[in-house]
This record gives C-alpha cells, sequence and structure tokens, in this order.
C-alpha cells in the first residue's frame, strides 16, 4: 500500500457534472450503469488519461460517446481503470459493472443487512460500487434509478426527490430519484428492502413543509419516537443557532443492525446503525438516549457541515468532522446540561485522545498523510478537531464565531474546501489576529501549559507566569509555539468571583469590560509564546485562580495551585467545569501517590479531606444532580496510566478500587440515602431532571455494592428486581457483578433470560462481561465467542465483547499476555470478513509503548509477530 501525502494534492484533471445511474438489484449479482458527464478541469490537461477507482466490481461494458472503447484504450487493474487517450470534453462515459453485496463482509459499498441491501460510501466504498473518481472534490449531480422484486423490496430509496415509480414485468419495480444538490460519491446511498416507516413533518423557518421519515423493520417502529424527536429537534436548533435551514423536501433515516460506525450523513438519506435509533425505555438506557440525540443531530447537521460545502480532499477530514462534532455537542449542550456536557466530553477526550495522541499513532488533526484513510476516523480528528472549533468560539465569542460560520457559507457553499479556507472565514469575519492558531491543524501532541501563580499584597497585583511545551510526538521531535486561549477568574476568600478590571499581557495593560462595557469576572488570555506573563491588577485579596476555566482549550494543565485550594475551588467555583475538575484533580494527584506506594510496598492511606470535599459536594442540595453523579465519580483508569511515565495496570486499578472502597465506606450512610430518595416511582422521562436523579442513584449504588456487604449487595438485588428502565436495570446488573460469586452469574443469566431476543441489549450484557475486572476473565470472554447472543460478522457485537475485553486494563494488559493474544487471534479472523472492525479493535495495542517492558515485548510479538 502507497502512502499519501497532503504536500501532493492535484486538482483532478476532469470534473463529472451529471451521473445517472441504475441499479438492478439481484440475489446472484447486481448490475449497476453509470452514464456520466466528463468536463475538463479548466486548468486541467487536455486528454490526459482518466483514471477511475474500482475495488471488487466486475467491468462488463465501458463506453464513451455511446461506443466501446476498444481493448487498447483502456487499462485494468485491481484498483483502477485507466481510459488512455479519452476524447474532447464534454463527453458521455458509460459504465456496467457487476457486483456481488450478498457476499460483501466488508459493509463498504453496496452490501445486506438482514436481507436489505443498504450503502456505506465514506471514506472509499463507493469504488466498490463502479468505476468512479472517488475522490470528494469531485462533486456531481446524481439521478438514481434502483429495480428490484417488488415482494422482497418494496421500499427503494435513494438521495434526493423520489420523481418517478412504477412496476416492471417479472414481479419487479423501480423508483427513480434525483439529487438537485452537487455532491461527492462518499455521499451517495442506497436502501432497498422491507421497511417500515415513522412518518411526520417539519415546518421549517421560512414555512416550507418537510417529510421526515425513519425506516425500520416493521416491528421497531414503536421505538422510533426519541429519534424522530431529536431529528426535529436538532433542524430547529440549527436554524436558531446558526440560522441554517434544511434544503430539500424529504428527510429520510433508516436503521440497519449491520454498520462499521455509528451513522452516515448521506445526503437526505441518513443511514444508522440500530443502536443509535431504536429506544424504549426498557431496552435503552439514557446513555443511549443522549447518544441517539447526539448522533441524530450530528448527522443532521452535516447537512450543512460536510454536505452543501464539503472536503476538497481527506486529510481535511476534521473540517467536516470537527465542526460537526462540535455543533452537535452545542446541540446537546442546549437540550440538556452544559457542564454536564462539557465535562463527559473532556472525559471523553482524556481517556482516548490523550492517549492517543502520545503514542505512536499520534497525528495532527489534519494528518500529513496516510495509508489507509479509514484508519484516520479517529479520536484526534473528531473531538480534538472539535475542541480546535471550539477554541475559535473562545477566542471570537459567540457572535464572533457566528459570524465567521456565515461568511464560511457565503464563501464556500457547494465546494469542497479545506481547513485553511475555514481559518480565513473566521478570521477575516473578525478581522481577528489568529497568528500562530492554524498550528493547531498541523501539530500533533498535547501541549502541556504550566503556569506559576504568585500574589502581591502591597501591590494587588496576581501574577502568572505561563509556559507552554509540545512534548516531541512520532514524526514531530520540535514544536512551536501556538496560540492558547486560557479563560481564568479569581475567587475571593468567600468564594465569590472578584472583578477583573485590567491585566498587563506582557505588552500592555489592557481594560477588561464585555461587549456591553461591564464588568467581567473570566478573562481569555491570549498565550502566544512558549513563555508569558499576566498581571492582574486591582486585586484587592489573595485570591485562588480558577484556571482554563470550561476547559478552554485542550491542553494538560500543570500548576502550583494548592490542595486548600484546590478544595475551595471544589466547593465554590462558580465555572462548574472547574469545579468539577478541582475535585478530579485530587483525585488524580491521591491516586497517582497511592500507585507509587502500592509500587514501593508501603500502606495505602486515603486523602480525608478529599472524601470531606465529595461529602459535602454529595450532601449539597443546590447542586444538579448529574453533576454531582460527575463530581464523585473518579478519574478513569485509563486517564490514570495516560498520565504516568509507564503506566502500570495491576496499581491503577489496586490503587483506584481502594480510593473507590474508601470513599464507599466513609460515605456509607450518604449514599444509601442518595439511593433511597432518588428511586423513580413515575414512568420514564427522558428529559435533564429525570436523568440526573438516575445518574445520582446508579453512581452511589456502584460505590455501595463495591463494599460486597450482605446489606448492600440486597439493595443492589432489590434495585434491579424491582428496576422499570433499563438505565437502572443495567446499573443494578453493574453494581452486582463487580463481585465475583454466584450471586453474578445467576443474576446475569436472568438478565440473558430475559432479554435474549433483543440483539440490542443483548450487547449490553456481553459489553459488561467483557469489560469486567474479575482476574482471568479472558476465559468468560473467550467462552462467550461461541454464544448465541454474538456473532462475529455483527460490527455491534465485536465492539461489544472484543473491544469491551480491551477496555479492562488488569485483563487486557495481564501479564500471562493471554488478553495480547486473544486480541491478536481475534484481530486475524476479523480482517478476512471486515477489515475496518479489524483495524479498528487493532488500535488497543497503539498505547504499547507505555506500558513496561515485558508487556511491550508480549504484544509487539502478538501484534507484529503474526
Ligand atoms: N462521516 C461518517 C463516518 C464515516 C466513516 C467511514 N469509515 C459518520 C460521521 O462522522 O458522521
Ligand atoms: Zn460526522
Amino acid at each position: 500500500p502507497k502512502e499519501i501525502f497532503l504536500k501532493d494534492y492535484e486538482k483532478p484533471d476532469y470534473y463529472f457534472e451529471t451521473v445517472h445511474l441504475n441499479f438492478a438489484l439481484g440475489e446472484e449479482h447486481t448490475i449497476v450503469h453509470s452514464n456520466i458527464s466528463v468536463v475538463s478541469h479548466p486548468e486541467g490537461g487536455a486528454n490526459a488519461p482518466l483514471k477511475l477507482d474500482g475495488v471488487d466490481v466486475k467491468l462488463r461494458s465501458l463506453k464513451v460517446n455511446g461506443e466501446d472503447v476498444k481493448d487498447g484504450g483502456y487499462s485494468l487493474s485491481a484498483k483502477q481503470l485507466i481510459l488512455h487517450r479519452p476524447p474532447s470534453t464534454p463527453f458521455k462515459l458509460e459504465i456496467t459493472t457487476e457486483i456481488e453485496p450478498q457476499n460483501n463482509t466488508t459493509l463498504e459499498g453496496l452490501y445486506k443487512s438482514t436481507g436489505n441491501f443498504c450503502t456505506q460510501c465514506e471514506a472509499e466504498g463507493f469504488r466498490r460500487i463502479t468505476f468512479y473518481q472517488d475522490r470528494p472534490d469531485v462533486m456531481a449531480k446524481f439521478t438514481t434509478r434502483i429495480e428490484a422484486d417488488k415482494s422482497l423490496y418494496p421500499v427503494l430509496l435513494s438521495n434526493g426527490n423520489l420523481i418517478e415509480q412504477g412496476d416492471l414485468s417479472e414481479g419487479r419495480h423501480y423508483a427513480l430519484w434525483e439529487d438537485p444538490f452537487k455532491k461527492p460519491c462518499y455521499l451517495f446511498a442506497l436502501v432497498a428492502g422491507q421497511l417500515a416507516s415513522r412518518d411526520d413533518e417539519f415546518t421549517t423557518c421560512s414555512g416550507r413543509k418537510v417529510s421526515l421519515r425513519i425506516w425500520t423493520p416493521a416491528q421497531d417502529i414503536p421505538k422510533t419516537v426519541h429519534a424522530m424527536y431529536s431529528l426535529k429537534a436538532a433542524m430547529k436548533w440549527d436554524e436558531e443557532v446558526f440560522g441554517r435551514e434544511y434544503d430539500l423536501d424529504l428527510f429520510n433515516i433508516v436503521a440497519v443492525p449491520d454498520f462499521n460506525m455509528g451513522a452516515m450523513e448521506n445526503k437526505s438519506l441518513n443511514i444508522f446503525n440500530s443502536r443509535l435509533v431504536l429506544a424504549s425505555p426498557e431496552t435503552a438506557s439514557d446513555a443511549d438516549y443522549a447518544a441517539i440525540l447526539g448522533v441524530i443531530g450530528h448527522e443532521y447537521f452535516h447537512n450543512w457541515t460536510g454536505n452543501r460545502v464539503t472536503c476538497r480532499d481527506w486529510f481535511q477530514l476534521s473540517l467536516k468532522e470537527g465542526l460537526t462534532v462540535f455543533r452537535d455537542q452545542e446541540f446537546s449542550s442546549d437540550m440538556g446540561s452544559r457542564a454536564v456536557k462539557r465535562i463527559a466530553d473532556v472525559v471523553r477526550l482524556r481517556i482516548s485522545q490523550f492517549p492517543q495522541d502520545a503514542g505512536p499513532m499520534s497525528h495532527p488533526v489534519r494528518p500529513h498523510s496516510y495509508i489507509k484513510m479509514d484508519n484516520f476516523y479517529t479520536v484526534t480528528v473528531y473531538e480534538k478537531g472539535a475542541e480546535v472549533v471550539r477554541m475559535y468560539q473562545t477566542l471570537l465569542s459567540k457572535k464572533g464565531f457566528r459570524k465567521g460560520m456565515d461568511l464560511y457559507f457565503e464563501r464556500h457553499d457547494s465546494q469542497a474546501v479545506t481547513c485553511d479556507d475555514f481559518y480565513a472565514a473566521m478570521r477575516d469575519a473578525n478581522t481577528a489576529n489568529l497568528a500562530n492558531f492554524g498550528l493547531w491543524y498541523s501539530q500533533s501532541g498535547t501541549p502541556i501549559l504550566t503556569i506559576y501563580t504568585s500574589y502581591d499584597a502591597s501591590a494587588h497585583t496576581f501574577q502568572l507566569k505561563c509556559r507552554q511545551e509540545i512534548p516531541p510526538t512520532a514524526g514531530q521531535p520540535t514544536k512551536e509555539p501556538m496560540l492558547i486561549p486560557l479563560a481564568i477568574g479569581l475567587l475571593g476568600s468567600k468564594g465569590q468571583d472578584l472583578p477583573l478590571t485590567s491585566v498587563y499581557d506582557g505588552a500592555s495593560l489592557k481594560s477588561l469590560k464585555d461587549d456591553c462595557g461591564n464588568g467581567v469576572t473570566t478573562v481569555v488570555l491570549r498565550v502566544e509564546k512558549a513563555e508569558q506573563e499576566f498581571i492582574f491588577t486591582d486585586i484587592l485579596e489573595r485570591p485562588v485562580p480558577s484556571l482554563l476555566r470550561g476547559f478552554s482549550a485542550p491542553v494538560r494543565l500543570v500548576s502550583d495551585v494548592a490542595d486548600e485550594d484546590l478544595l475551595f475551588l471544589l466547593a465554590h467555583d462558580s465555572d462548574e467545569f472547574n469545579r468539577w475538575e478541582a475535585g478530579q484533580t485530587i483525585g488524580r494527584k491521591l491516586i497517582l501517590s497511592l500507585v507509587s506506594a502500592l509500587q514501593q510496598g508501603k500502606e495505602l492511606f486515603i486523602n480525608k479531606d478529599f472524601v470531606n470535599g465529595l461529602r459535602s459536594t454529595l450532601c449539597n442540595s443546590s447542586l444538579d444532580k448529574e453533576f454531582i453523579a460527575k463530581a464523585i465519580t473518579l478519574p478513569a483508569e485509563s486517564e490514570l496510566m495516560d498520565l504516568m511515565e509507564v503506566a502500570d495496570p495491576d496499581a491503577v486499578h489496586t490503587a483506584r478500587r481502594f480510593v473507590v472502597k474508601q470513599i464507599a465506606s466513609s460515605l456509607r450512610q450518604e449514599f444509601l440515602d442518595a439511593v433511597n430518595t432518588n428511586r423513580s416511582n413515575e414512568v420514564y422521562e427522558f428529559n435533564h431532571e429525570s436523568m440526573a436523579r438516575r445518574a445520582l442513584k446508579n453512581v452511589s449504588l456502584g460505590y455501595l455494592a463495591s463494599l460486597n456487604e450482605p446489606e448492600t449487595i440486597q439493595l443492589a438485588l432489590n434495585e434491579y428486581n424491582t428496576a422499570t428502565n433499563m438505565t437502572e436495570q443495567i446499573a443494578a446488573l453493574a453494581a452486582i457483578a463487580q463481585n465475583p460469586g454466584e450471586l453474578r452469574t445467576e443474576v446475569l443469566s436472568k438478565f440473558y433470560e430475559q432479554w435474549q431476543k433483543d440483539s440490542l441489549v443483548t450487547n449490553k450484557w456481553l459489553a459488561l462481561q467483557a469489560l469486567s475486572d474479575i482476574p482471568g476473565n479472558v476465559k468468560n470472554v473467550e467462552a462467550l465467542l461461541d454464544h448465541p447472543a454474538f456473532d462475529m460478522k455483527n460490527p455491534n457485537k465485536v465492539y461489544s465483547l472484543v473491544g469491551g475485553f480491551c477496555g479492562s486494563a488488569v485483563n487486557f494488559h495481564a501479564k500471562d499476555g493471554l488478553g495480547y493474544r486473544f486480541l491478536g487471534d481475534m484481530v486475524l479472523k476479523l480482517d478476512k470478513i471486515n477489515p475496518q472492525v479489524a483495524s479498528r479493535m487493532v488500535s488497543a495495542f497503539s498505547k504499547w509503548k507505555k506500558f513496561d517492558l515485558h508487556r511491550q515485548e508480549l504484544a509487539k510479538w502478538i501484534h507484529m509477530g503474526r
């Protein structure tokens, strides 16, 4: 395989204006006929060879301007069809290909899922359907005619508007779809099968009526209420917040059980993994409901950020993904609790993206090169990319960011553009100085921002000394400083926000006012240099600084803020994110110190002040309950390991478990109260208040069950038996399953019996067991491979069982090497079925440089050696 470089980008020699596709769907094979009008690129070489991509497609005929192309006129290889001497443009290109969707287990291109036809074309799946210039900067208008057996495939869908349909001979029928918008082929979609729909309608801000349809097998239609609610909410939100109106009269969503990713934003025909559409209170948890809201929003928002304005090349993936993740995060924040959403997003970044950025897979938000594009749908491109977009907003204000977005759409509607174009729109709309901000796209690695503070009581000044440093990463030994927005507030002795009147930033003294000329209590400092000093004036008492409010930049913050000040912030900070963060910072320090105590064979002690801080948080009735649930949850094992020079999974696990149990026994009564007062005694509702109550109850129950005492286990069992929704049922099951023994086995099999017919629920059952920290769990996981609930061909099953297993640090990284061997074997098998799923699983190996030599050797041997 060849490495492809961003710096080698060249425009195509030819563009396609219109593409007429005809699909004759069949059981043995499917015939695809395409009729393309080809034009030259204005600056392209005349009569240059036309190179078309094609993988696993059989060429049946090739015509130019109606004439068969003679044998010497083209050449065909495993991945390409080259037309050697095309005529002068414009010309007509007609290609007929034969494919076998029924045998396509890669789930890319056209394939079958539970008897229905569906497609997945991003990034390079269209070339598995027909020969084409499969690159996003080739945008064409598509019409699609689908022909199929009417009884087997009564529903025929593609992009755009349905303009014709009718019956054919031999029990077949057809449908003709026309998409009026130019699009790259990665946004093409086709669905054919036995599906029912939930129908609704949305009236846009300009008064147009849009038909909304969500398609699933008939028996699942009752589970699409929440998805439809989410879609309508997203459509309204995009109008209100970004002024973006939907542009067609129809919007379809199809749910399929076999899907490599979460969902796909095909123009007006989104295809979704069923797990992100189907929900009922009994079968889906609050987390599932929230994920559905977020992903339905995400795919819908792509209609403007991705589809109307698309990417020039795949290096620019974050242009659409970082931006659209940011948009879905904002949407979910507006629909629920902003602070809680921000906390969840930052946790995700720390658990997954920071380790990626510190390991061998580290790459910039806009990568410089790739071998297989599929491997670049990463947390760095998506989540760090979203942080980069968020930083524009932090630097330019919400209003300025909106101006930048408006200019971006004004300039680039119906174009394929780059991250530089987005940067330019933000800069120009605000005549902003974004200096070295662009480096966030090209430099990999998580910056370390070190801050020393000091207060001068006689001068009434408060000083910050900032240093930024970006560690060397794969292929990038040295880095330049870049613009980091540092949001900061100062707390007075009563916990109140101090007014910030002016700050000296190393160059000049700036007075601080908001847009309306009012005083402020939070400011965004621009850290641009490797070392920089800021001095706040008129600070009348020694303040406690609240640094990096709202996590204003994706950095590792190191500061000299003392533990007692962190406890003060935990109790008082008006910035809820930082209030949570203060507790986490103490928690991280505490657990890591216990890890080194363990490594030195010392006894473990818990920091009483920390426990008391948690107690006050837990019992503070003025706080949001979901916030409390987050605040009393300790940093995850993977987050802790990421902070270590050499990760030690066993010690991290033991130390964290120790702290969990200490907290549980110290706050036993408080947790009991939390469980007893937060039971739901009403019908399930997806709203913040009831979700928050369930979250607090469930976290508390988890702590209590960790004690493994008869009384707390009985309580968990009671919660399990009386649960009326999946959120509480699965939480109680997880609480019980922490402790090995008969009860665990019993409740697990009871759960399976109850839900064996619901594949999405049995995925939870698989994941819960796979993730278990019970020693030697690899054996159970191996046994589950043969369980009827598992199916190697279904990505969701693999992600639950194999992916779940890799999430258990102790078992996946077990010193006997059995965890690594298990994954190695699985990857080999998966690679033959579905390379994308295999490569997602293999990425669990990519953190091995951070482990001890013994584990590195084991992983290397298994990963490379086979
Ligand atoms: N754009 C798709 C991802 C496609 C991945 C292909 N390997 C989903 C999304 O991010 O919205
Ligand atoms: Zn996306």
